[in-house]
């Protein structure tokens, strides 16, 4: 809900936790990649796709076990983000009012999630530990992990003497387990197995439980993974791809289509998934363009060759708020100088330098309740830099400053205006090595030398 951390490309806004840092965001933005870019023997493939359950709420039920048997929520703001699945039995649901889920469930106790720090810090460990039993692995989002286990799968395979007689472990999508045919399919077979003691580790090591997808691709392994929730797997054989397909209730559903491309196929007369499988290519290419008219068809089918793509580092650390109304400078000032005190000491605990600080404003109009984000950005001079690094105490009142500064070349604060969200983002972040080498400009900091770009209904800000 806020203190968005993820920079998102427009498509792949349903996708987006409120939590994720950026390092999210490289896969995310690129709308995680999906259909793009086949690597070799692409559809040989065994990818895995792990969703934490209910996971702030069990990140809190981990820090105070006397929660986990009471229905619990996570509340920022009047909404419940998330609650466990105590709540859910009692009718709670996820993004429901305060008000409402108080309504289902008088007993409900409420936790405060807007603090991500927990949240967070768990998330890394999950990569961390998947990429401890096997190394190519992307975040996305706060609590989701794709692994491409294809290389472990073959060593396996290779160990295995030959046999009839391997098994699936959890569920098979629209099979039951005991009737589908694992022999068929040695390699999800064994990915299946894979899986399990994937979901056995982060359970043992970390004390969390959560879903799994196996699948030949990304597109497919996440479509698949939420089929039984919580705490289990799903295995998607190839002969049931039109059916997971052809169960999405619309093409929003349909991972990598977000709501900007979803308007477009509207447009277009296209609804449902089936509708965009068989939709003339020609007709997809003169509104999309040649690759992404074939990627769009692509993933309506269930194909999708794009790498599982190791996620390094952040590109940018951010926080943000969003709020019903800021309408004076003072509350702005405020809010910047929370926002920028907790960012800069978790710039610290990176131990990178950034190089340039950005803000992003929602400014409230009546014709569009959400209107796009606008962004004013300056880079940060080496020694300031060097300061937020370093921890340094007093470099927060001149960033202070300075995104002020950014907020007036965007606000005409005396003509009134009323923001419903404010991010500060550190960006182009670099070792400390390399940024002693480069030349931040005091002058265009101090005054503010920006650059901008605006972005409909997402928050995606690329440097420009
Ligand atoms: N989140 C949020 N705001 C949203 C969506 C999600 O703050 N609009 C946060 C709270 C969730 C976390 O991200 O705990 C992960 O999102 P999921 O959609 O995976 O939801 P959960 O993990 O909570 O539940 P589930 O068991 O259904 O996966
Ligand atoms: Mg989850
Ligand atoms: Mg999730």
């Amino acid at each position: 809900m806020e203190n968005s951390d993820e920079d998102v490309d427009e498509d792949e806004t349903e996708w987006k936790n409120s939590c994720t840092d950026e390092e999210v965001l490289p896969a995310a933005a690129a709308g995680a990649n999906f259909g793009k870019e086949a690597g070799p023997a692409a559809s040989h493939r065994v990818i895995l796709h792990f969703d934490l359950d209910c996971f702030y709420a069990q990140v809190e039920m981990i820090r105070n076990p006397a929660l986990r048997n009471m229905p619990l929520g996570i509340q920022q703001k009047y909404i419940i983000v998330t609650c466990n699945y105590v709540a859910r039995e009692h009718g709670v649901t996820k993004l429901m009012s305060v008000t409402d889920a108080k309504e289902k469930c008088p007993l409900l106790v409420l936790v405060k999630g807007e603090d991500l720090t927990h949240y967070r810090e768990m998330s890394y460990k999950v990569t961390d530990l998947l990429m401890s039993y096997c190394p190519l692995v992307e975040r996305l989002g706060i609590d989701e992990n794709f692994v491409d286990i294809t290389e472990m799968v073959e060593r396996r395979l290779a160990q295995t003497p030959v046999s009839d007689n391997y098994s699936f472990e959890g569920h098979v999508y629209n099979h039951n387990n005991a009737d589908a045919n694992p022999n068929g399919y040695p390699s999800l077979a064994i990915g299946s197995h894979i899986a399990t003691e994937l979901r056995a580790a982060i359970n043992s090591k970390l004390g969390l439980t959560g879903c799994a997808g196996i699948a030949t691709n990304k597109l497919l392994a996440k479509l698949v993974s939420g089929t039984f929730k919580p705490n289990q797997q799903t295995t998607l054989l190839p002969e049931n791809i039109r059916d997971i397909m052809g169960c999405l209730s619309g093409l929003r559903k349909v991972p990598g289509v977000g709501h900007q491309t979803q308007k477009r196929l509207q447009a277009l007369g296209l609804v449902s998934v089936q509708d965009l499988q068989l939709f003339p290519l020609a007709t997809l290419v003169r509104e999309f363009g040649g690759p992404s008219a074939q990627r769009l068809q692509n993933l309506a089918l269930g194909i999708d060759e794009s790498p599982v793509t190791t996620t390094g580092a952040p590109q940018s650390l951010s926080d943000e708020d969003s709020f019903k109304k800021i309408s004076s400078t003072k509350e702005v000032l405020q809010k910047i100088n929370d926002l920028l005190s907790s960012l800069v000491e978790r710039m610290h605990k990176d131990g990178r330098q950034p190089q340039t600080l950005r803000l992003t404003i929602r400014k409230f109009t009546v014709t569009n309740k959400w209107s796009s984000r606008e962004s004013r950005q300056c880079p940060i001079p080496n020694h300031i830099g060097q300061k937020i690094s370093s921890g340094s105490s007093d470099v927060l009142a001149q960033l202070v400053t300075t995104a002020m500064k950014l907020f007036h070349k965007m606000v005409d604060s005396k003509a009134g205006f009323h923001l419903t969200l404010i991010n500060v983002c550190f960006t182009n972040l670099q070792s400390r090595v390399a940024a002693a080498g480069s030349k931040g400009s005091i002058t265009s900091f101090l005054t503010c030398n920006t650059s901008s770009k605006r972005t409909q209904g997402s928050s995606q800000d690329q440097v420009v």
